[in-house]
């Protein structure tokens, strides 16, 4: 669900709500034909939904197959849209396989054409592996794998000649750039008039040819006088419509300028403090399919504990976040499931093709969002280790991102402190992840630690993307005792003392916001199979950190 319909002329057809369901985990179904229809006795499940929160499904990691049949118009030429199947799916409509996809986070989608009946039949497999990324070692994930279709599914009409994509870079001073992606789908050629509209005024216009059953990338350049700058706590965006033909694709912008060429982070020319949070898309009720209105209070439970930014561990998160963040002023940094892989991993081909993938699918989809602040590549591999076919990974995924998007910073988050870590000078900025205080040491180490990043990179910005200690919702103790409130109380009260005093910081993400599901492969470093370190509970309740966070948040807000 977005907050506003980007396709606003298209005949749409909803394929959310109940459809059946059939755990496969002999992973027979093709060879049994549930292409062309799931057996009798298959059960109903909701969609989008994960299998995992169903009874007797938790840690169920398999195939598992669905299916609904809607009705269309006969003949209409259709975009059938999966907007993210954990982790590997397969799509057949009226038993044609359309194709599959890797990767659970990302939309995808077919252009077909409807009969008046259809069965559209989906295979989805969670098992990590050749296709999916996070890494295939024993403790790949700190998260569930949930599986299943966890996000919205809906086709729409369009036209013969119809606009795929629009992607807009902005500059601080009004300048925008549009690069509009057609598809022609006759084989007859075709032209159409393209043009851009800014907040109702057509400001640029072109006519578009295209070969018979081919693409085209149309550019499209403008610029407003004196706009109002979207920025932190500063949510100005303008509505955009690019038509074509019969065709219409509307988005929203920010115009503002990201500048990362020295040690401070700056937003329209300001250094800005990202007073951040760790957000997973988790629910202990929903998995990955949090419904809207949880989404909604999610983000309003971190705007009113004072924090200006998340970074979306550790993949793309529901679009609707990224709506909300853009309205309300909050950064987002997002990355892909990249997660601690070994220096083998990151030097092999395969893993970095299917980076690659993730990245492009996660830009194009998130390219317009004024809120995202910087795009991360890698979450905590063996970067400590230096290796050249690793580099060359690092190296060539920090370039890709360049040219998908010059107009924000490349990164990744490492867990092995910045004057270890051998690949830094690849990306626009120090990103670390550091639990003094938890798995090791104690928060007055950490003066020491930042002072040796800084001298290690001393034009970079630098932010501190994790810190952390757990708490189990409702353990007490006098003591303050690991895994009890007043223990993860004051390990957050002392280290954010420590980080938000730093002037050569750019910010600091506190390791998490709620309690999430884990894998059972870490249950035992996981009380209760879950990652406790949230400020919250799984349910959003506070724990006793939430109250000292906040404080703490708010105080460096008000001395800004
Ligand atoms: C790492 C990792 C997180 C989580 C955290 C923890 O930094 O990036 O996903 O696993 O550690 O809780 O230890």
């Amino acid at each position: 669900m977005r907050l506003h319909d980007p396709t606003p002329k298209r005949e749409k057809t909803d394929l959310r709500g109940v459809w059946r369901f059939w755990p496969d985990p002999e992973d027979v179904g093709i060879g049994q034909g549930y292409q062309d229809g799931l057996p009798d006795e298959a059960a109903l499940t909701l969609v989008p939904s994960c299998w995992n929160t169903k009874a007797g499904l938790r840690d169920y990691r398999g195939a598992a197959w669905y299916e609904k049949k809607f009705y269309g118009k006969p003949g209409a030429g259709v975009l059938l849209r999966f907007d993210g199947v954990c982790y590997y799916s397969q799509v057949w409509l009226n038993g044609q396989e359309l194709g599959t996809h890797s990767g659970g986070f990302s939309p995808f989608w077919f252009v077909v054409e409807l009969q008046g009946e259809n069965r559209l039949v989906v295979r989805a497999d969670n098992r990590w592996g050749k296709w999916v990324l996070p890494g295939a070692h024993e403790f790949s994930v700190d998260w569930q794998m949930y599986g299943g279709i966890a996000r919205d599914v809906w086709c729409e009409q369009v036209p013969t000649v119809f606009i795929e994509d629009v992607r807009i870079a902005t500059t601080g001073s009004g300048k925008m750039k549009a690069v509009v992606r057609l598809m022609n789908r006759h084989e007859e050629p075709a032209r159409v008039p393209v043009a851009l509209h800014v907040s109702g005024e057509t400001l640029a216009g072109v006519e578009a040819r295209l070969d018979g059953n081919a693409r085209e990338a149309i550019e499209l350049e403008t610029r407003i006088g004196n706009p109002r700058l979207w920025g932190l706590g500063a949510p100005n965006l303008y509505d955009i419509s690019v038509t074509a033909g019969g065709d219409e694709r509307r988005t929203r912008i920010g115009f503002r300028e990201i500048s990362y060429d020295g040690p401070a982070l700056k937003v329209n020319g300001g250094e800005v403090f990202l007073r951040g949070i760790n957000r997973h898309d988790d629910h202990p009720d929903w998995g990955h399919a949090i419904p809207p209105g949880l989404l909604l209070k999610d983000i309003e439970l971190i705007q009113d504990m004072g924090c200006n930014a998340i970074r979306g561990a550790h993949y793309p998160p529901d679009e609707l976040v990224l709506d909300l963040c853009d309205e309300r002023g909050i950064a987002f940094f997002e990355e892909v499931p990249a997660y601690q892989l070994s220096v083998e991993q990151l030097g092999s081909e395969q893993t970095k093709l299917a980076i690659r993938q993730m990245l492009d699918e996660m830009i194009g989809r998130d390219f317009n969002h004024a809120c995202v602040m910087a795009w991360g590549v890698l979450n905590e591999a063996e970067t400590q280790i230096e290796s050249e076919r690793a580099r060359a990974t690092v190296g060539e995924l920090a370039d890709h991102v360049r040219a998908l998007d010059p107009t924000r910073p490349v990164t990744y988050c490492s867990a092995v402190r910045g004057e270890d870590d051998k690949y830094f000078d690849l990306v626009d900025l120090v990103c670390i992840n550091e639990y003094l205080g938890w798995y090791r040491g104690t928060p007055a180490e950490l003066p020491a630690l930042l002072n040796r990043c800084r001298e290690v990179w001393p034009d970079k910005p630098l932010l501190v993307t994790e810190f952390g200690a757990a708490a189990i919702e409702g353990f007490h103790s006098a003591d303050a005792v690991k895994w009890s409130e007043e223990g993860q109380e004051k390990f957050l009260r002392e280290t954010m003392e420590i980080l938000l005093k730093r002037k050569d910081l750019s910010g600091c993400f506190i390791w998490q916001m709620a309690d999430v599901e884990v894998v059972p492969e870490r249950a035992m470093q996981r009380p209760r199979t879950k990652n406790n370190k949230g400020i919250l509970s799984g349910h959003r309740c506070p724990k006793l950190s939430y109250w000292t966070a906040k404080r703490l948040y708010e105080r460096k807000r008000k001395h800004e």
